[in-house]
């Protein structure tokens, strides 16, 4: 079987924009699904509100489309009521951070045996583009239009903190670190979050200088630097990009998990 064979065409045409990133995400996540093995009845795609949580729309196998920020504790259910189902969520940095955020960090706590992939555009795209949790200092939005003045969070070290046995950041133009994440996160028991980052040309890039789709996937491939790498890199005193995007494995581990089958 390929990946390809878990797209549901009768649904195209998508939703998304020209030079959107979320299609690349889903793409790696279906190839890792693929690399599992998994079988479509034995699989199913959860997600909240916003262009991210669109994507399970798209997927042959059974889903639910849910309630804005809610996707996590639906998954919870999904899991808990059948262990034996895969459960992967798509969320979005609105959906798993502002409203869904207390979702977020209990579903870390709990360490419940989902694979959650963040689609983070550092903007609610859906609803034309107002300022989210991950919204950088000083980036122009709808609601923040002298540019945001308020700190983002690092979704990677909030899920890391709260309790994710596997965590991992990467972006869209990063394809086979990013498969691979999603992969190892899929073989990891216990809550696995991966962050992807991703364009938004239509609410994001061209508000904040990112004339071409490029622009923006330019700036993530030389603003991002291997956690590790970048430790050192701090020690040694030697100069980084700016703003830098730290990516790679955050951690890796075997706290307790909930609705892992023993
Ligand atoms: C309870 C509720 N509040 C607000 C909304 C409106 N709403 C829909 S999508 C969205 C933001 C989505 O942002 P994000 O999760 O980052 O997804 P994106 O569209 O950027 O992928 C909001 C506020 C809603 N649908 N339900
Ligand atoms: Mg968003």
């Amino acid at each position: 079987m390929t990946y390809q064979e878990w797209f549901r065409e009768d649904r195209l045409p998508h939703i998304y924009c020209t030079g959107c990133g979320n299609g690349t995400v889903i793409n790696c996540t279906l190839m890792a699904v693929d690399e599992m093995g998994w079988k479509k009845e034995d699989t199913a795609f959860i997600s909240g509100i916003g262009c991210s949580s669109r994507a399970p729309g798209y997927i042959v196998t059974d889903s639910l489309h849910t309630t804005h920020g809610r996707a996590l504790a639906f998954a919870t259910g999904v899991k808990l009521g059948n262990p034996d189902l895969h459960v992967v969520v798509f969320t979005g940095d609105g959906d798993l951070a502002a409203i869904g955020g207390n979702h977020f960090i209990h579903a870390c706590r709990r360490n419940i045996d989902l694979t959650v992939v963040c689609m983070n555009n550092q903007i609610y795209g859906m609803t034309g583009g107002q300022g989210s949790p991950t919204t950088p200092m000083g980036a122009l939005s709808t609601t923040t239009p002298y540019g945001s003045a308020e700190p983002a969070f690092d979704l990677c070290e909030l899920a890391m903190a709260a309790g994710a046995n596997y965590v991992s950041r990467w972006t869209s133009y990063h394809v086979k670190e990013l498969t691979r994440a999603v992969l190892t996160g899929m073989q990891t028991p216990g809550l696995s979050f991966i962050e992807a980052l991703v364009q938004c040309p239509t609410n994001y890039g061209r508000r904040n200088k990112f004339k071409q789709v490029l622009d923006q996937v330019e700036f993530m491939r030389s603003h991002t630097v291997l956690i590790q790498k970048l430790k050192r890199m701090e020690e040694q005193g030697e100069k980084f990009p700016d703003p830098v995007i730290p990516v790679g494995e955050f951690v890796r581990r075997n706290r307790p998990a909930l609705g892992v089958k023993v």
